[in-house]
């Protein structure tokens, strides 16, 4: 059947027109638009034999998301929600690097030692950002699945979690929620507004916030929710899609710049909240009443969400086993905090949410989330069980029934599929609503070291080679020795370098006490890099 079955795959439309080899990294093939048509044709012949190969649906997604307007990209996402599994990552990346003529004896290849099934039916469930190039390649997609005959349902423009999400409520046949946007926006907003009562205030808490929506596909979903959860949070919506995507504005760019974003207005000590181009990602910042930025990031949020669970496990006296997962770019006062005051076991692994979801599940309770503020929390089917019954134990006190129904509630407010911003940040409402906190009080509990990230052009950045959840420098040798004796120079210091998986740059990250000597202990280290990676452009100065 093999060599009849891929015999329509021919298109010249979509041959390979770019040259330069492509990899499928951090989060799928990202690049320069223009050049992913093939690619993103040949995505769709192989999400086709991946839903063969799992007898289920598969997610396409096509974004670059933080990246800017000319990037784009795209990620596979498996039946369960997660991030395409790695052997198939090298497959993907085979696919899209083949010569046309050998793409039929590739695929072929492909179904024999995946011991593919060929006849069984093919489902891909497609979804895009909002970039000009989307549409383009999203019909180059369409053409792959159409070729070898997958169902398609195209959801057209949704964020990346939305995506998630529904191929997950379609794999369990309803059972995590309804597959539908309806049945997304649905399911959060009335959580949310069950969880918190008829009080919209309380205390410190006031339900007003800022929200830089970074111009993209998050905007859409915004103005949906605001209309999901009424007056339940007074959301001023800002870069709505009306400006630039990614451009001075978003998650990252606030993350990374530690500044306002474009158009959000200097309000002292109100709530803002910045998510990125395809609303995976939320971070929380403000400025004082001297104009000071203050940023709440990814590991704020994993810290109050953490506390907020150990609080209502000790509460509703139940023990089931809390972790939380970090990254190497995890802030070590975050670090410092969760260990020592928390007292949740803190794992580190690379950078990357697979390796974080995948080491979380091995807690009852997962809480993971990147610096950058891509994160969730997932729980086993057995601590979901246990919360359950607890909640219905007629034994209970009042104290601890009620925390045991808050446990159990908020578990539907959160998208465990994959990080998503707009769920995150329904679960920080909740909680800082919960405490009757505001942003001030919020950001209390630790103080973080001043820190800096960096990037570097190198002639081939893959001659960084790192171990140790990237916290140690392998290759070239000798840079890990130089790094060591910088970072001895300063207080509380630590800094490591990895090659980036989604651009062509080499990544620095610095931080040490005192916030003067940051910026030097980053440039120090670029410039090692500079000398012995083999540098591009100019010094890092
Ligand atoms: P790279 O470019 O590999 O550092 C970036 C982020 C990751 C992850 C991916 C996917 C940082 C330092 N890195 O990866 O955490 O979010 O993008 O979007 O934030
Ligand atoms: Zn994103």
């Amino acid at each position: 059947m093999e060599s009849n079955y891929f015999q329509n795959i021919v298109n010249a439309e979509y041959n390979r027109k770019y040259d330069k080899y492509i990899t499928y990294g951090t989060a799928g093939f990202r690049t320069k638009s223009n050049v992913l048509e093939h690619v993103l044709y040949r995505m769709g012949l192989l999400a086709v034999l991946r839903s063969k190969a799992t007898r289920a649906a598969i997610g396409l997604m096509i974004t670059a998301s933080h990246n800017l307007e000319p990037d784009n990209g795209i990620k596979l996402i498996d039946p369960a929600g997660e991030m395409l599994e790695a052997s198939w990552e090298t497959i993907a990346t085979n696919l899209a690097n083949v010569q046309d003529s050998d793409l039929i004896h590739v695929l072929t290849d492909i179904s024999i030692k995946e011991n593919i099934d060929l006849s069984t039916p093919a489902k891909v469930i497609t979804g895009r950002d909002s970039r000009k190039s989307s549409p383009i390649l999203l019909n180059a997609a369409l053409a792959g699945i159409r070729a070898l005959n997958g169902n398609i349902t195209d959801l057209g423009l949704v964020t990346t979690p939305q995506l998630h999400y529904i191929v997950v409520c379609i794999n369990t046949n309803g059972a995590y929620g309804d597959p539908t946007l309806q049945g997304y926006y649905s399911k959060l907003a009335t959580v949310f507004k069950s969880i918190k009562g008829a009080e919209k205030n309380n205390k410190k808490y006031t339900s007003v916030l800022n929200l830089d929506a970074a111009n993209g596909v998050g905007a859409i979903a915004v103005k949906e929710f605001q209309r999901y959860l009424m007056d339940a949070l007074d959301i001023n919506l800002f870069n709505d899609g009306s400006g630039s995507l990614n451009h001075m504005c978003g998650a990252d760019y606030v993350k990374v710049q530690q500044t306002m974003p474009l158009n959000i207005p200097s309000e002292t000590n109100v709530r803002c909240v910045s998510i990125d181009g395809d609303a995976d990602r939320v971070v929380y910042f403000y400025v004082d009443e001297n104009n000071k930025f203050h940023l709440l990031d990814g590991d704020r949020i994993a810290t109050l969400v953490a506390a907020y669970f150990k609080e209502l496990l000790t509460m509703s006296g139940l023990s089931l086993q809390l972790g939380l997962v970090q990254t190497a770019y995890a802030n070590g006062g975050s670090t410092d905090y969760i260990s020592n005051v928390l007292q949740v076991p803190v794992a580190c692994v690379p950078t990357g949410v697979k390796h974080l979801h995948k080491k979380a599940l091995e807690f009852d309770i997962g809480i993971y989330f990147e610096a950058n503020g891509h994160g969730t929390v997932i729980f086993k089917d057995t601590a979901k069980e246990v919360i359950k019954n607890h909640a219905k134990n007629e034994k209970l006190s009042e104290a601890q029934k009620t925390a045991s129904t808050k446990l159990k509630d908020v578990i539907d407010l959160i998208n465990e599929t994959v990080g998503d911003a707009l769920s995150d940040m329904l679960l920080v409402e909740t909680i800082l609503h919960a405490k009757g906190w505001d942003i001030i009080e919020w950001e209390r509990s630790y103080n973080d070291l001043p820190n800096k990230q960096l990037k570097v052009s190198v002639r081939d950045r893959n001659i960084i080679t790192t171990t140790n959840a990237e916290r140690h420098c392998l290759t070239p040798v000798g840079l890990q020795e130089e790094i060591d004796k910088a970072v001895s120079k300063y207080s509380r210091g630590r800094s490591f370098v990895r090659p980036s998986g989604t651009e062509d740059i080499v990544r620095v990250y610095a931080e040490c006490e005192n916030p003067s000597d940051v910026n030097k202990l980053a440039v120090e280290v670029a410039s090692l890099i500079y000398r012995l990676a083999d540098g591009v452009g100019p010094e890092p100065s």
